[in-house]
């Protein structure tokens, strides 16, 4: 198959990913550590549009000016030797034990403080490298025990730091967009925004929601057992699917980060349909970068890092591959007809129509046959069928 990703087909890797060294709460790292000037090298050989990172990915927390000097000088160096970019920078709140209780919504005020200076901080960095993100996922911001946070303070402390953080991007005349990533457990026992749909409840908020989208994370919507698909599709709808963060998770359980594709296959199809050929009717797209966020498996050595960052991508091409067959067959066009999947975007009332016309249509109500209507066969498992076949390449 000719699946060879290219830079313009914008796939991105958080250096945490190809740089996670494997290290688990049961192990130790069964990895060296991955010097990041090699992982955009070897990015960038690999076919890769840019790279991402958390500001301690990359610089050691509390590591000195001048070393973070000579550490971002080099990584320049080496995006300008090989073109690769940095689309979204992300702040880590979650690592050093003084986030135990979080960044923005700590108990302790002081460490609230530190964590959004860390935040401005890193907004200054990430403007200067270009990028368009900036993601905030708040793994520390939840509790174990629901008698331990003030809920009501909590929200009302992490909307003071995002708008603050916003507010901040506007003043410096940044071109970013903050997108907050949902995830509903794991570090925390319950994590504050846990889902798509708790996080667009939030943005609609806050005082600076204009520049405040989504980063949804394909295995954190599935750990909660909702479909992924579902809550990027109702991301866009609402204009709020600024990234995105692709990878694998097989059902209800720990935080996976497979390889994207290889967790529920069919969903990934429906995903890369979604972002590469749209809403069937039309309506908003996706425009940016195809991130992955997924962890080489710890049983694995370097030749399974790079193996499995190429994996990530070639998943996603072979699915956009099939996804195009599928739409591009005259039978599913026949078949999406017949299911009445293209009627669903006419409106319910015609254009002018009143609640006083719908009501005096007994076409409508009085004379509609419900019965008659309830017969009809949307035949929904033969699409399913189609879609299948597509996705195994048996048509
Ligand atoms: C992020 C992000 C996550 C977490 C996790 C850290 O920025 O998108 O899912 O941090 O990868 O290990
Ligand atoms: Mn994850
Ligand atoms: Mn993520
Ligand atoms: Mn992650």
């Amino acid at each position: 198959s000719p699946a060879v990703p290219k830079p313009a087909d914008k796939f991105t890797f958080g250096l945490w990913t190809v740089g996670w060294t494997g290290n688990d709460p049961f192990g130790v790292p069964t990895r060296a550590a991955l010097d990041p000037v090699e992982a955009v090298h070897r990015l960038a050989e690999l076919g890769a549009y840019g790279i991402t990172f958390h500001d301690n990915d990359l610089v050691p927390f509390g590591a000195p000016a001048s070393e973070r000097e000579l550490i971002l000088k080099r990584f320049r160096a080496a995006l300008e030797e090989t073109g690769l970019k940095v689309p979204m920078v992300t702040t880590n709140l979650f690592s050093h034990p003084v986030f135990k209780d979080g960044g923005f919504t700590s108990n302790d005020r002081s460490v609230r403080r530190f964590g959004l200076a860390k935040v401005l901080r890193n907004i200054d960095l990430a403007a200067e490298l270009g990028a368009e993100t900036f993601v905030m996922w708040g793994g520390r911001e939840g509790s174990e025990y629901d008698g331990s946070k003030d809920l009501n303070a909590a929200l009302n402390r992490y909307r003071e730091g995002v708008d603050t953080a916003a507010a901040y991007i506007k003043e410096k005349g940044y071109g970013l967009r903050i997108a907050l990533e949902p995830k509903p457990n794991e570090p925390r026992g319950d994590i504050l925004l846990p889902t798509v749909g708790h996080g667009l409840a939030f943005i609609a908020q806050l005082e600076h929601g204009d520049i405040v989208g989504l980063n949804p994370e394909t295995g954190h919507e599935q750990m909660a057992g909702l479909n992924f698909t579902h809550g990027i599709a109702q991301a866009l709808w609402a204009g709020k699917l600024f990234h995105i963060d692709l990878n694998g998770q097989r059902g209800i359980k720990y935080d996976q980060d497979l390889v994207f594709g290889h967790g529920d296959l069919t969903s990934a199809f429906f995903t890369v349909d979604l972002l590469e050929n749209g809403f069937p009717g039309g309506g908003p797209r996706y425009e940016g970068p195809r991130h992955f966020d997924y962890k080489p498996s710890r049983t694995d050595g370097y030749d399974g890092v790079w193996a499995s960052a190429a994996a990530n991508m070639r998943m996603y091409l072979l699915l956009k591959e099939r996804a195009a067959a599928f739409r591009a067959d005259a039978e599913v066009q026949e078949a999406l007809s017949t299911s009445g999947v293209f009627e669903l975007s006419e409106p319910t009332l015609a254009a002018g129509e009143t609640t006083a016309d719908l009501l005096a249509d007994a076409s409508a109500f009085e004379d509609f046959d419900a019965d008659k209507a309830a017969e009809r066969s949307y035949a929904f498992v033969r699409l399913n069928q189609l879609a299948l076949e597509h996705l195994l390449g048996a048509r």
